[in-house]
């Protein structure tokens, strides 16, 4: 029997208050765009009659504004997790009203086959191709796909002939078994593809809604002064490591966060004619891999999600047999494994929100208490790599608010994991330090001048013992952030 094709209205109507429902895609990337929409409208008009309507959103990663954004606004969302960017979500989080809580990307699935957050009710799926014995392709995002259309009671594939559909064959997807009776994932090269370029799904559980609606792919901020500069000590200090050889000279893959900061740092390393022609094992693919790419300074990328403006997916779409040879898009759960990413020995770059004196990094919370996006793959890396990095600008909001602080105001990684921190104004080496040297080195090497001197004499007031936190003043900064607007005006007792 052919599978039934509904209006994006009649799959709205299908999903039920309280139901559990997952969501494919990494970032905009290969999230649905229709169905999402008219759950808001349905949820809109439930509210209207007086009817509660909030459903649970699970998502490889962020989404585009036709799932956070407006569920958000309709307020259809109850409970939501792993990893949002977008304000109107964020907005609700941070008043309490939809219950979020951030894990690392690559445990999602899993936890979800483990059962730890109940049943999945209903996966919507943006597809390239669907055929009529069940096997979806999907676009340029996959995230967790595989688990969710396994779960769900009832899959609903969102059609969209915006993507070609030779885009079958950049998949590579795996249905991972889960302990006790795991293998080993046997990727040993970024290139290796263990999977299928499918996902099969028994084709009973699934309705189709037919569409043609581009990605919302919006832009990069273009380089800056300070961007360019953190993008050049990276490269510097990459070149250096290998002349001293602690990275071979065939270099190591790359991992590169998400953001302005991450597109900078790539274009540079890009630049750096001292940097060899190297590979990336990342989740985000963005532009400016788009460029190494096509320059053949990047000579493969396997990611998890094209998550691209635009006019680089358009490029990507016209000349794909050049692209299918060179990319490799995978589920979250394998592009972020922590059992890959150390056999590969990646070469990991995060984005901190605040770095402290002794290596600890903020990478999720302003002031400690409002999230701004969440852990994302930032952890998977981090904890794995054979060498991992945090970047950030010394300082945020016109030099308001010091990036480096006494003590950071959330922990999402510790100074066990957090090998280097480069900001526009250096590098901190962190690696064989103790927390002593480690704060000279920070404060020496990364932090704005403006700050500098508060920060030695934070170190000076500190406690003795092996870290030299002095606990009256670790939050001194942020407090006076919080109290006059300003880092600036801290004094330190
Ligand atoms: O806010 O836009 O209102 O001015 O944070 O900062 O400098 O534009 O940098 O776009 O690279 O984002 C950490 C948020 C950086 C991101 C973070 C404010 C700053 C600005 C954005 P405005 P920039 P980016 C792979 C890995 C965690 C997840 C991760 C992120 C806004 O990189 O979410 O690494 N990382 N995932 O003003 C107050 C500070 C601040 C600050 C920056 N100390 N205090 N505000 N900002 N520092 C990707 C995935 O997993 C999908």
């Amino acid at each position: 029997m052919a599978i039934e094709r509904i209006t994006a209205k009649e799959a709205a109507l299908r999903i039920k208050h309280n139901d559990q429902v997952g969501f494919s895609g990494f970032t905009h990337a290969g999230c649905p765009k229709i169905v999402p929409l008219e759950i808001a409208k349905l949820a809109q008009e439930e509210h209207e009659k007086g009817n509660p309507f909030e459903i649970a959103v699970f998502t490889g990663a962020s989404t585009g504004d036709n799932i956070d954004g407006a569920l958000a606004r309709a307020n259809a969302i109850k409970f939501r997790t792993p990893y949002q960017t977008n304000n109107d979500i964020r907005n609700e989080i941070n008043k309490g009203v939809v219950s979020y809580f951030d894990l690392h990307l690559s445990s999602l699935a899993q936890d979800l086959r483990y059962g730890f957050y109940g049943d999945i009710d209903v996966a919507v799926i943006e597809a390239s191709d669907v055929t009529e014995d069940g096997k979806i392709i999907p676009t340029s995002g996959v995230g967790i796909a595989p688990t969710i259309v396994r779960m769900a009671k009832l899959v609903i594939v969102e059609l969209n002939s915006w993507h070609p559909k030779e885009l079958r064959g950049i998949h590579d997807l795996l249905d991972l078994q889960d302990p006790p009776y795991r293998k080993e994932i046997p990727i040993t090269n970024v290139k290796s593809r263990i999977g299928k370029d499918y996902i099969q799904v028994d084709s009973a559980k699934i309705v189709i809604v037919e569409t043609n609606v581009p990605n919302d792919g919006g832009g990069f901020a273009p380089v800056d002064d300070i961007t360019s500069r953190i993008g050049k000590n990276t490269a510097d200090f990459l070149v250096n490591e290998v002349r001293r050889g602690t990275i071979p000279k065939k270099f190591l893959p790359i991992q590169s966060g998400v953001g302005n900061i991450a597109n900078a740092v790539l274009a540079a390393m890009g630049d750096n004619k001292d940097i060899p022609n190297f590979e990336v094992y990342t989740e985000v693919i963005q532009d400016a891999i788009i460029d190494l790419l096509e320059k053949g300074r990047i000579t493969y990328a396997s990611g998890g999600t094209l998550t691209v403006s635009n006019p680089y997916i358009e490029r990507i779409y016209k000349n794909l047999p050049f692209f299918k040879e060179r990319i490799v898009l995978r589920t979250s759960e394998i592009s972020n494994n922590p059992e890959v990413i150390r056999r590969l020995g990646i070469i990991s770059m995060n984005t901190a929100i605040e770095a402290d004196i002794f290596g600890n990094i903020n990478s999720t919370h302003i002031t400690g208490s409002k999230i701004m996006n969440g852990l994302g793959g930032s952890g998977d890396f981090t904890r794995n790599a054979y060498l991992s990095i945090f970047l950030t600008p010394s300082t945020a909001k016109n030099g308001d608010i010091s990036a480096i602080v006494p003590m950071v105001s959330h922990v999402d990684h510790n100074e066990h994991s957090v090998k280097v921190i480069i900001t526009e104004h250096g590098v901190a080496d962190l690696r064989g330090k103790s927390p002593k040297e480690r704060a000279v080195c920070v404060i020496e090497n990364c932090s704005h001048p403006d700050y500098r001197p508060l920060l030695y004499k934070y170190l000076e007031s500190g406690a003795k013992g092996q870290t030299p936190v002095n606990l009256q003043n670790a939050f001194a900064f942020h407090n006076t952030f919080i109290k006059t607007g300003s880092m600036k005006n801290t004094c330190i007792s």
